[in-house]
């Protein structure tokens, strides 16, 4: 898989994608990540790329000739290049849509700056917009490195032999459950001894029932999209009437 990286800041990119597991990535040829400084793509001697908005107003906005210089030249190797916009006007970015784009195998990401684009950057150039959250950010950088980290996961090899990002699909839609390691008492504070029962059944039971307690907790829009099994309702259920006899506990 290759990222072409439209961006006035390219060195950004250099460290956070090439430490640890994206790193291995790149030298085992998995994937490649190249920026492209969309300045080098000014014709103009000062290599301007922006100008102040059309109608007035704040701030100024990047021009669209660079950036169409800039993609066409990275279309002119590849035509079917798949072009994304990361703009907090996106459809949100989610785990599905990592899994969906982790089928194709070129993109070009497109990070504003500024009060962000000419419109007709979109209208010609861009195939998706795609925002990672409703924040405000000083550019699409971050949110292109935020994809890019997500998207790779699902290339096979990228993890681990042992690892798949599927792997884990019976928790992916749940938040995760409480993990420990040595010592077993640090402080006072002690590991579950259920976990050092050396009952398989017990601990998954345990795992499955604490990563649904903080879901439903936290994060109770999750388990909308989570299959639930049977099991897991059952779960819920005892969880719910727990919280409850807690609340009674205390309040009264
Ligand atoms: N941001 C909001 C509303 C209006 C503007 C912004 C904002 C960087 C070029 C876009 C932000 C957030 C998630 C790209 C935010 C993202 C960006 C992203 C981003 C400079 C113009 C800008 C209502 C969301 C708070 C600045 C809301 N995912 N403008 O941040 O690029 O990809």
């Amino acid at each position: 898989m290759r990222f072409d990286i439209l961006t006035l800041f390219p060195n950004m990119f250099a460290s956070p994608l090439r430490e640890s597991i994206l790193g291995k990535a790149i030298e085992k040829g998995l994937i490649q990540i190249q920026t492209i400084n969309i300045r080098d793509f000014t014709l103009d001697k000062h290599q301007v790329v922006d100008d102040p908005p059309y109608g007035g107003g704040q701030g100024m906005v990047m021009k669209v000739e660079p950036i169409a210089r800039a993609v066409e030249s990275v279309k002119s190797q590849n035509p079917s290049a798949w072009t994304i916009y990361l703009t907090p006007q996106g459809k949100p970015f989610n785990q599905d849509l990592a899994r969906r784009l982790s089928t194709q195998p070129h993109f070009i990401l497109l990070c504003g700056r500024y009060e962000g684009v000419d419109e007709r950057v979109r209208d010609l150039f861009i195939d998706e917009e795609i925002s990672i959250g409703d924040y405000v950010l000083t550019g699409g950088e971050l949110a292109a490195m935020v994809l890019i980290d997500a998207v790779s996961r699902f290339i096979p090899g990228v993890l681990g032999s042992d690892r798949s990002a599927e792997e884990d699909s019976f928790f992916n839609s749940l938040l995760e459950y409480p993990q420990y390691t040595r010592p077993f008492d640090f402080r006072g504070s002690c590991v579950p001894e259920v976990l050092l029962s050396g009952n398989h059944s017990a601990i998954s039971l345990w795992r499955r029932k604490e990563a649904l307690r903080r879901t439903s907790l936290r994060r109770p829009d999750l388990l909308g999209k989570a299959n639930l099994t049977e099991e897991d309702k059952k779960l819920l259920e005892e969880i719910l009437q727990q919280n409850r006899r807690e609340k009674a506990g205390n309040g009264i």
